[in-house]
């Protein structure tokens, strides 16, 4: 418990609001976590698996209309709208507390009030930050104990201080039409309403950890970013750090988790997972950038998941661990989804808690069905993981799902040429957000989601924290798994393989090997991509490595139009990276 003034006010305030009929303060301890899911499997919230093959491990449905983020029922309530900029949903802040307190008010009767303190990052580091979210979800708490550190610990951590953020989360009766996300950066405040899905309701993640802290970020002078971060440590032992930022459902789990292929496992080379959705990244002492992933478990996408693809991840949830909207194999209580293997289970109920029979040919896993893992369970977990200084990052790779133009990968010029490259990604949709899927649409830096102000002063920030690094900045590159050919296959492998790109991105931080200019960027030879072990042809490889002119000038028209958006907030230095391009294009 607490005796912060602030908090305690704000506690009462809201109790008075929501009208629970008990309050429990979230205390960390494993018997009050499992008191809280013998009360969640008598009310079905959780289905408790089996425990010799999943030991500690629960599943859970979600309602059918409450499966990923509302992206449209999501604002950023600035006092000023100008100041939530173009890409963000926008409410008058007194407006939108109004609105939110009217749905909430009262919706905690009959229900109890968990009391959740947490940080985000280690309890007590300098560079943590403390949240308490309010919620009437079972599932929430133990999700959140999973993501984030929870418990008394943090309570000490914050002592009497007022520098911590509100997050209130009601359930209500989960109505689609009355669902709204909103963040108040201006007051450290998130309300989210009428949702029971994971990245509307771990106020914690993309809430916190994104939409206000990349808010805090501007104003302080660091950076929240939606990176993976990890070490690739080469056969001498010296480990390179690298921070990655792909759209949702684009690869950050995957690539934060790799198995080098075997070639390289033998001559010693081994990948680091540091995170795999969110980095906090500040200029260090010795003036490099530094990042450190303030969660604490990974909430990562089931399908496509298996032995194969993402073996480290499919152990870290053997343990410990739930699972949200996944195929229910009732012969053995396990679970199952499209892409574990290629045996759906007989017996089994889909992610909607129907019987369902894999033959019929519809899918029995939600697409954005996800798995609450935590990040200790993790074979490749970094051992700097707990680090509350962070890791010094060499590279920010840029990436998303494009099935042209994107070369394989490419270098910018400098850093603000790489921040042009990270404004400019666009990346075809995924089932990580309601809405449709496969359309291409610009993501810059993989925020657009996610950015807590506007995105013009977002680019801003990037140029100046380039300006503050100097010539100690990572260099920036742009990678693309996911090439299509005439037939619609991915031309290149991916997963593991992507480990080959990496390399070349190391080599090319250390200065040890050539590239080909071209209008976009620096883009390998081909020679220069270990291809050893890999039955892929170098011509392919030529082929996924070019940069097609008459492409990217109509991507450069794309560009201008999206940038018209920002006004008189666009950086003069991208505009200038753009006429660049132009006219390296011949436009
Ligand atoms: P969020 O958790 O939503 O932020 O997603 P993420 O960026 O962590 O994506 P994740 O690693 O979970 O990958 C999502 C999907 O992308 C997986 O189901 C894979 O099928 C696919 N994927 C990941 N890496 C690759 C790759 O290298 N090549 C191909 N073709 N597909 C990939
Ligand atoms: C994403 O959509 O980028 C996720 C999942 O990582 S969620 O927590 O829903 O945002
Ligand atoms: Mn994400």
């Amino acid at each position: 418990m607490t005796s912060n003034k602030s908090v305690l006010n704000w506690i009462e305030e809201m109790k008075n609001l929501v009208n629970p009929d008990h309050v429990v303060f979230i205390d960390g301890t494993e018997e009050q976590r499992e008191q809280l899911r013998a009360q969640a499997m008598q009310t079905g919230e959780l289905i408790k698996l089996n425990q010799e093959k999943l030991p500690g491990c629960y599943l859970h449905r979600t309602a059918v209309n409450d499966v990923a983020r509302v992206e449209d029922r999501t604002f950023i309530c600035s006092r000023k709208q100008e100041n939530a900029g173009p890409t963000n949903n926008w409410k008058d802040p007194k407006e939108a507390y109004k609105m939110l307190y009217d749905i909430a008010r009262g919706s905690y009767v009959g229900r109890t009030m968990y009391v959740i303190p947490y940080s985000m990052g280690p309890v007590g580091s300098p560079f943590s930050k403390i949240g308490v979210e309010l919620t009437d979800s079972i599932y929430v708490v133990l999700n959140m104990c999973i993501m984030t550190r929870v418990g008394d610990a943090v309570w000490e951590a914050l002592g009497d201080s007022e520098d911590w953020v509100k997050g209130l989360h009601a359930k209500c009766d989960i109505d689609s039409e009355k669902r709204y996300i909103c963040h108040f950066p201006e007051d450290n405040t998130i309300i989210s309403v009428n949702s029971g899905y994971g990245g509307n309701v771990l106020l914690g993640k993309k809430c916190f950890a994104l939409r206000i802290a990349s808010y805090l970020g501007w104003q302080e002078g660091w950076m929240a970013e939606h990176m993976l971060i990890l070490g690739l440590e080469n056969p001498k032992g010296e480990v390179k750090y690298i921070a990655a930022a792909f759209p949702s459902a684009c690869g950050k789990t995957n690539l934060a988790m790799l198995i080098p292929p075997e070639h390289f496992q033998k001559q010693g080379y081994k990948v680091w997972c540091v995170g795999d959705d969110i980095a906090w990244m500040r200029i260090g002492p010795d003036g490099r950038l530094w990042a450190v992933n303030p969660e604490n478990g990974f909430f990562g996408v089931a399908p496509g998941t298996n032995a194969k693809s993402n073996p480290n991840a499919l152990a870290s949830t053997r343990q410990g661990t739930i699972f949200t909207n996944v195929v229910h194999n009732v012969a053995d209580n396990t679970v199952w989804w499209e892409g574990l293997d290629k045996n759906p289970p007989k017996n089994a109920v889909n992610w909607k808690g129907e019987p369902w029979d894999a033959s019929k040919g519809e899918k029995g896993a939600h697409p954005n069905s996800r798995f609450t893992a935590p990040a200790k369970n993790c074979p490749c977990i970094s051992p700097e993981f707990e680090n509350g200084a962070g890791v010094p990052i060499s590279a920010i790779v840029f990436g998303g799902r494009r099935a042209k133009t994107a070369p394989l990968v490419y270098q910018s010029k400098d850093w603000n040429n790489g921040v042009f490259v990270g404004s400019i990604m666009a990346s075809e949709t995924t089932a990580a957000a309601t809405g449709a899927v496969g359309v291409v649409r610009r993501d810059p830096m993989a925020m657009l989601p996610f950015c807590g102000y506007h995105m013009g002063d977002y680019f801003q920030h990037w140029i100046d924290m380039g300006k503050k690094l100097g010539d100690k900045a990572p260099k920036i590159f742009n990678v693309n798994w996911f090439r299509l050919d005439d037939e619609g296959n991915f031309i290149w492998p991916g997963f593991g393989d992507n480990m080959r790109v990496l390399n070349w991105i190391i080599d090319r931080c250390e200065g040890k090997v050539d590239a080909r200019e071209t209008p976009i960027g620096y883009v390998p030879y081909a020679k220069d991509i270990d291809l050893s072990g890999l039955d892929f042809s170098v011509e392919t490889l030529e082929k996924i490595l070019e940069v097609d002119p008459e492409l990217w000038k109509a991507e450069a028209d794309g560009i201008e139009e999206f940038y018209q958006k920002f006004g008189g907030r666009l950086p003069a230095e991208l505009k200038t990276e753009l006429a660049g391009l132009k006219e390296r294009l011949g436009k």
